[in-house]
C-alpha cells in the first residue's frame, strides 16, 4: 500500500533534481541561519550558493553527536523558538542530551512520513493500531502515532510498559496493529502464551518494530508466536525520528524516504564513501526540516545500501537492516562482531531461546566475553551431557561463523532481564 504514491515511486532522475533543489535551499537555510555551521562553511571555504550536484555533498563538514551536545540546548535549531512547536530530545545515556525542534511544517511532514511507513507495512484506515512506544522527549509514540491519525487509523496511544494491561488492550480493543521495540513484541508474546491466551483468537495482523537491532530469526520467532506481518522501521530523534526508512511489505531491507533524506555510507575509519553495496556508517542529510536541519549527520549505525529495485514498485532505495552501532562493537581477541551476529546464531539453533545477554570483563590485557543464552527447560534440568554438548554447539557455530572464541553459559529460562523499550544486549563490566 502507498501513502504518496507520486513520491514514492517518483523516477529517479526526478527525485535527484528534488533533492538538488531541496539541498541548496537547505544549505541557505543552515549558512543563513545557525552560526554553527557558517563558522564552518566558512573555515572551509564553502559557498553554499554555489552548490550544483549532489556529489558536491562530499565537500561538506560532517556533524556529530559532540557537535549536538557542545550545542546544547538551541543552538543548531535554525528558527526562532516562537517558530518552534515541539521538543523531543534524547536522553543519551553517555554524556549530554541533545534536543530537537520541529516546526509546524516539520510535523506536518514527520506525520507524513510516518504515515509512509505503516501504509508501506500494511496499515490502513480500518485498522486499529496500539502504540506501545513510550509517549514523551522520546520520538517513537509521538512520531507513530501522528502517522498513523493521519492514515485514519484508531490509534490507541497506551504507551510503553504495564504488559499484561497491554495485552488486556490488545484483546478488548481489537488492536490490529501493534508498534513497540521488537524484544518488547516478543516479550508481548511471550507474556501471553504464558497466560495461555490463544493467539489466533486476537485481531492482530500487522506488527512494526523498530528503535533498536533484530535479526531476521528474530523477526521469524515474532511473527510465528504472533501470527503476524512484522516489518522494521528506522529513525532517529537527531534526524527526525521514526519515519526515515520502513519496510514495504517484501520486508527485504528498509525503503529510505529520500526526498526528504540524503544518505551515505562511508567507512567510519577513512570517512571516504564506501564501495556501492559496500558495509559502513550512515551519514544522513535533512532536505526537508525547518527547525533542526542536520548536514551530513554521522548516525555511528552500519548498514549496506541495496541498489537493486524492489518488486513494490517504489523507487526509494533500500538499505539492509542496521547491523549495529560502531559503539557496540565488540572486539574479541581481534575480531570484529557486532551482537546482532551473536543473535544471528543463537537463534539459529535448536534448545535455545531468543533471550540473550553478552557480557565483556576484562581479565589481564584481554577482553573476555561470555554468552548468557536462555534454554528451554528440558535441556535446562536435564543431564549434564546434553548441557555440554548445546555449549560446545554454540561455541563451534560461533567460531566457525564469526572467527570468536567467547564463554557459553545456559542460564534457566526467564532468568535474563526484559525490557519494555530497548533491549540492553551487552553489559560491559570494563568500565564500572
Ligand atoms: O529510536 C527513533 C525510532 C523510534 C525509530 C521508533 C523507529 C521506531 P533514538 O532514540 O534517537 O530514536 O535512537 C536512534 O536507535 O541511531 C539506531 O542505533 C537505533 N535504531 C532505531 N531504529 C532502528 C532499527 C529512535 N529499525 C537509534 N534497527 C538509531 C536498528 C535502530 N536500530
Amino acid at each position: 500500500m502507498y501513502w504518496e504514491q507520486d513520491k514514492e515511486c517518483m523516477p529517479r532522475a526526478d527525485l535527484e533534481q528534488l533533492q538538488l533543489e531541496r539541498l541548496q535551499s537547505t544549505l541557505y537555510r543552515v549558512a543563513t541561519h545557525v552560526p554553527f555551521y557558517r563558522r564552518k562553511f566558512r573555515e572551509l571555504n564553502i559557498d553554499p550558493d554555489g552548490f550544483r550536484s549532489l556529489e558536491e555533498l562530499q565537500t561538506l563538514p560532517f556533524t556529530t553527536k559532540d557537535d549536538l551536545r557542545n550545542n546544547y540546548p538551541y543552538g543548531l535549531f535554525a528558527v526562532p523558538l516562537r517558530d518552534i512547536v515541539r521538543v523531543h530530545s534524547s536522553s543519551g545515556t553517555t554524556g549530554t542530551a541533545t534536543v530537537v525542534g520541529y516546526t509546524k511544517n516539520d510535523i506536518k511532514n514527520w506525520s507524513n512520513l510516518t504515515a509512509r511507513v505503516l501504509a508501506g507495512a500494511g496499515v490502513g484506515k480500518d485498522d486499529v493500531v496500539q502504540i506501545a512506544f513510550g509517549y514523551g522527549l522520546f520520538t517513537g509514540g509521538f512520531g507513530l502515532h501522528y502517522g498513523a491519525e493521519r492514515i485514519g487509523a484508531s490509534v490507541i496511544p497506551i504507551s510503553s510498559g504495564n504488559t499484561k494491561r497491554q495485552i488486556q488492550i490488545m484483546q478488548d480493543f481489537k488492536t490490529t496493529a501493534l508498534i513497540c521495540t521488537p524484544s518488547y513484541a516478543l516479550l508481548l508474546a511471550d507474556t501471553m502464551l504464558e497466560m495461555n491466551i490463544n493467539i489466533n483468537a486476537l485481531d492482530l495482523r500487522f506488527g512494526l518494530f523498530g528503535g533498536e537491532p533484530w535479526s531476521e530469526g528474530m523477526r521469524n520467532e515474532i511473527q510465528t508466536k504472533l501470527n503476524i506481518i512484522a516489518t522494521d522501521n528506522y529513525g532517529l530523534s537527531e534526524v527526525m525520528g521514526p519515519g526515515v526508512a520502513g519496510e514495504c511489505q517484501e520486508r527485504k531491507g528498509l525503503h529510505i524516504n529520500e526526498d526528504h533524506f540524503l544518505i551515505e555510507i562511508i567507512d567510519p575509519e577513512t570517512l571516504e564513501p564506501v564501495e556501492p553495496g559496500e558495509t559502513g556508517e550512515v551519514v544522513l542529510t535533512t532536505l526537508t526540516k525547518e527547525g533542526f536541519p542536520v548536514i551530513r549527520y554521522r548516525t555511528r549505525d552500519l548498514t549496506r545500501l541495496i541498489e537493486e529495485p524492489c518488486p513494490c514498485g517504489r523507487t526509494m532505495r533500500r538499505m539492509e537492516r542496521i547491523l549495529g552501532r560502531t559503539d557496540d562493537m565488540l572486539i574479541i581477541k581481534g575480531v570484529n562482531v557486532y551482537p546482532m551476529q551473536i543473535e544471528a546464531i543463537l537463534f539459529d539453533i535448536k534448545g535455545t531461546e531468543p533471550h540473550y545477554q553478552i557480557i565483556v570483563e576484562r581479565e589481564g590485557r584481554l577482553d573476555k566475553v561470555t554468552v548468557m543464552v536462555e534454554v528451554v527447560e528440558s535441556i535446562f534440568f536435564d543431564q549434564m551431557k546434553k548441557q555440554r554438548q548445546l555449549v560446545d554447539l554454540i561455541k563451534s557455530r560461533l567460531a566457525s561463523e564469526l572467527g570468536i572464541s567467547v564463554d557459553v553459559k545456559l542460564v534457566e529460562e526467564k532468568s535474563l532481564e526484559r525490557f519494555e523499550g530497548k533491549a540492553i544486549r551487552v553489559i560491559d563490566k570494563r568500565k564500572l
